[in-house]
């Protein structure tokens, strides 16, 4: 069994509910052991679209990587995600943060994620859930990565996931 964190977003449609679809697919892949909280977020990279919904969810399973990349996006695909725009609107997004501590590198697949000590969209959903998980690259926890964001963009409570 690993422990994954996945980073969740939307911001098309009924972005709540795209969640919570997401989360109740994710349950057929593993047990969810830990949601945060549901984040509003200003958009980040491109910017000429709505704010999105973000959360971090933990997931334990004995699904090897790749595998589990393949399910993520067959849950993209269930909920109407369409590859339009790079980093434009989508109803749903599941990213691997974690696995683990493993280190991947492959064309389809970097775990760690490899911008997510730049997001604040993921690090303060993370933080809540995982604070001490220590980045098997950077070597420093998620509270730490957290406080030396150098810019932090509009991330707000929003609601709980249930
Ligand atoms: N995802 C992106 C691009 N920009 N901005 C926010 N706030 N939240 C996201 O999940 C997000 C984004 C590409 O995956
Ligand atoms: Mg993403
Ligand atoms: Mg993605």
């Amino acid at each position: 069994m690993n422990d994954v964190f996945l980073g969740l977003g939307s911001n098309l449609g009924d972005r709540l509910q795209n969640l919570r679809l997401a989360r109740q697919a994710l349950r057929e892949l593993g047990e969810v052991t830990a949601s945060s909280a549901v984040y509003l977020t200003a958009p980040v990279y491109y910017l000429d679209q709505d704010s999105f919904l973000n959360c971090v969810i933990r997931l334990s399973t004995a699904v090897p990587p790749q595998n589990l990349l393949r399910s993520l996006r067959m849950i993209e695909a269930s909920l109407r995600r369409e590859r339009t725009i790079p980093n434009g609107p989508r109803t749903i997004d599941l990213d691997i943060l974690f696995f683990g501590d493993q280190i991947l590198s492959t064309p389809e697949l970097t775990v760690p994620h490899p911008r997510l000590a730049e997001r604040a969209f993921v690090l303060i959903p993370l933080a809540e859930i995982a604070p001490t998980f220590v980045h098997p690259v950077l070597q420093r926890t998620v509270q730490d990565l957290l406080s030396s964001l150098p810019e932090r963009t509009a991330v707000e409570f929003h609601s709980t996931l249930d």
